[in-house]
Formats: C-alpha cells, structure tokens, sequence
C-alpha cells in the first residue's frame, strides 16, 4: 500500500488530525498528510509533543493519529503513562519499526527487540502491520481505541509501507510548494509570510561585533521585579475568562487555579510535566472558533520548548500562552530554573508569537489577557511571579472527571 492510500483510508476511517515525528518507514504517508488542504497534519518537536497535540485534539472533538519512529516510544513514555492512558483519551499510534528482527543501524537495535515490551508494558493494545491486512487492522485499532478510551497502536515493520514516491511538503522538491500541507489551519502564517521569509546571504559578517554591550543601567532597567505571588496573578487572570478552555501546566498553578475558580472548561494536567502548551495547542487547532488559554510554568514550558516553535510556525489566532514565572521549579522546593537568565517572552516573540508581553503588576495582568482575548493571536504573556506556594489543596476531581467535564464543555456550542 502506498503512503497516500493509507492517508486516505485513515481519512475514510474519521481520522481528523495528525501529529508526529516523521520517519524515512512513513515517509509517504506524512508527505500524502501534509499536503491534505485541510491542514490536519501537525509537524510536532517531539513526539510526546505530538502526544499532547493529539490529546488536546481529541479533547476538542477530534480523532487522533500520532506518528512516530519506535525510538519516539522512549521519548513519549511518561505522556503515554500520565496522560494518555491516565485520563484515558484514545489515540491511535502509528509506529514505525525500525531493528525489526536484529536487521538496522546500531542505534536501532536495542529499541527494534523491546518495542512490542514497550508497548506491552504500558498496556497498550497493538498489532504489527502486514500488507494484506491494512485496512483490517486499522478497523480492529479504531475499535479498540474507542472501546477501551485510551491509545492503541500499529506496528509498521519496514516493507509494509511503500516508500520513496511522495515529496514531503518540507522538502521542497520540484514543483512542491513548501508547507502546503498546512494550507487549512486557521491563521497559519508560513505561507503568508511567502517569499518575504526567505534569508538571502548576506555580506560577511564583520570581524569584531561592533554591537555595544549593554551597561549595567541596562540590564537593570531590563529585570522584572516580581511584585505578587502566582496565585494573586492567576486570580486576576482568571476574572479576565468566560468560557475559554483553560490548559493547566502540572504543580501548584493547577492547584492554586483550582483554588481561586474551579471550572468544567479547566484542564487540570496532574502529570506529565511540560505538556500543557502541546495540548492547549492541539485544542486550539482542532476549535479555531474558540480561544484557548495554557496556564504554563517556567518549567513546564523550558520542558518542552519546540512547541514554541510549532506555535510560531502554525499561528493559530486563537491560542493564548501565560507563563507564571517563578524563575524556580516552584512545586518541587524552589530549585533555580534557567528563566532567571532568559526571558521566555522574547523566545516567544522569535519564535513568531504575534504578542508577546512581560507583565508583574496585577492590573497590567488583567490588561495583558483582557488585550490577548480580544485580538488574533498567538499571544504570550509572561507573567513574574514571587515564589512560593499557597496553602491550598490536591486537585480532588479523578482524571475522568477533568477528562469528561473537559470535554464537553469545550465541544458545546
Ligand atoms: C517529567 C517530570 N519531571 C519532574 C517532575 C516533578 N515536577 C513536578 S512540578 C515541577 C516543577 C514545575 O515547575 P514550573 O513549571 O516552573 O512551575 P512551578 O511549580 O514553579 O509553578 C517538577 C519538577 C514531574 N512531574 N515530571
């Protein structure tokens, strides 16, 4: 079967959105996706990025695929465990299987013989991929994943899949226009950006950087001084919202959110450390209608990174990114977080965010989201905060609850 066939039966079968990591296994069916005009493929960082993609998507009314090399596996391991398979939210996985029978390059070797351990490990049901049964198993995998709420994945050995013939968006062969596979997602900028994006070389760069330096008045005038606790600036945030789903990073910002309104459009990531913005961002671009709002961490977003670049580089208008930062992993004792050197807004802004603020008084908070949800985003705003964690409760609801009331509150009109 070819890539483009296997594109086309998972869309007759309800798959609506995709994320992953290619690999050279699929690398037909990923060039068959991205060039589907409704953009429904997302080209993650990571797959347990394309795992919180994928979640955020299905949460938002979506059927999801991810793809990924069995190597991905490892990378996604505690997304799977503490996200997918802990809130229950069905996935299919489609995994490539490189190392198949002892056969690849050293790096694939040890990963090639535990894949299907991995996978039983996690109690994930799966089945390995064969020419005359495609369509069979993919049926059999839609089933289980709807019946038992949680991922089910395809095993795709090397020689199943027809490889070679489809140019990949991003490889930008003859005739082949460059990120056409995201043509559907709202607001998506690449191409609008066009020819303007593209660098031509420059002149040499001179020998000595005849950039001043700053002073030191500079790089005062430069620091934030955070004036109220993440709690006080969660609740000036929180009175900015109506119904906008809410994406919590884990530790205390769900804790304390909870603690100032807890609400059915509040997802409360209890787990997987990092993954709020990947699942926030695959609300957003499953729901273009409706803003979507991440309450993240500095930890949390230094976690997983790349999904600023995702951001940047799809530009959903409706996606809004608070980081309350500590400059500490604050649920974890206050250990130095790298954000005390870096300001995250303005990788957010390179990154291509349309906005990006950095607030630390608590009406320049309110302004700051008030302004991001009356406009076309993305929009960042860094919020300073003092350390220190409220006295305030475990999040009581079970994963299913938060999964459920989630869900359809986000899918109502
Ligand atoms: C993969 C993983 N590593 C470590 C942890 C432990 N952990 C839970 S919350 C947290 C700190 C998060 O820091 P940040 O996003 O800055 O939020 P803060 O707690 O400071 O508000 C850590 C390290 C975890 N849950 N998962």
């Amino acid at each position: 079967m070819s890539g483009a066939e296997l594109a086309a039966l998972l869309e007759r079968r309800g798959f609506d959105f995709a994320a992953g990591v290619p690999c050279s296994l699929i690398e037909d069916l990923i060039a068959a996706l991205e060039r589907d005009p409704c953009g429904r493929y997302v080209a993650a960082p990571r797959e347990d990025a394309a795992v919180g993609l994928a979640g955020g998507a299905w949460l938002a009314g979506r059927r999801p695929a991810v793809l990924m090399q069995n190597s991905g596996l490892g990378t996604s391991l505690n997304a799977l465990a503490s996200f997918s398979l802990m809130y229950g939210l069905p996935c299919l996985l489609v995994v490539t299987w490189r190392g198949f029978q002892g056969k690849d390059a050293p790096e694939h070797i040890l990963t090639g013989q535990i894949t299907p351990s991995l996978l039983e490990l996690l109690g994930i049901p799966h089945r390995v991929l064969a020419r005359d049964s495609i369509a069979a198993d993919l049926d059999w995998a839609r089933r289980e994943m709807d019946t038992l709420m949680q991922p089910v994945a395809l095993v795709i050995p090397p020689g199943v899949l027809e490889t070679g013939h489809g140019s990949a968006a991003g490889g930008g062969g003859p005739g082949e226009t460059r990120g056409s596979g995201l043509r559907g997602i709202p607001g998506h900028r690449m191409l609008e950006r066009g020819v303007d994006s593209v660098v031509e070389p420059g002149p040499p760069p001179p020998a000595a950087d005849p950039t001043p330096r700053p002073t030191r008045a500079d790089e005062a005038r430069d620091v934030l001084r955070p004036v109220i606790s993440r709690r006080e600036a969660i609740a000036e945030a929180v009175k900015q919202l109506g119904d906008e789903p809410l994406i919590h990073a884990n530790g205390y910002i769900c804790r304390e959110s909870f603690s100032v309104a807890d609400r059915p459009q509040n997802f409360y990531m209890i787990g997987s450390m990092g993954l709020a913005s990947a699942i926030g961002l695959g609300v957003a671009l499953a729901r273009p209608a409706r803003r979507a709002v991440v309450f993240d961490g500095d930890g949390n977003l230094l976690m997983n990174l790349g999904v600023v670049g995702t951001v940047g580089a799809l530009a959903p208008k409706n996606f809004v990114h608070l980081v309350f930062d500590n400059e500490v992993y604050g649920s974890t004792g206050n250990q130095a977080s790298p954000s005390r050197a870096v300001r995250l807004d303005r990788i957010a802004r390179a990154a291509g965010y349309r906005t990006a603020a950095a607030v630390t008084a608590p009406d320049e908070v309110g302004a700051a989201l008030r302004a991001a949800l009356a406009t076309d985003g993305p929009h960042f705003v860094l919020v300073k905060v003092t350390t220190g964690e409220a006295d305030v409760p475990r999040i009581p609801h079970t994963p299913h609850a938060i999964r459920d009331r989630f869900r359809a509150a986000v899918q109502a009109p």
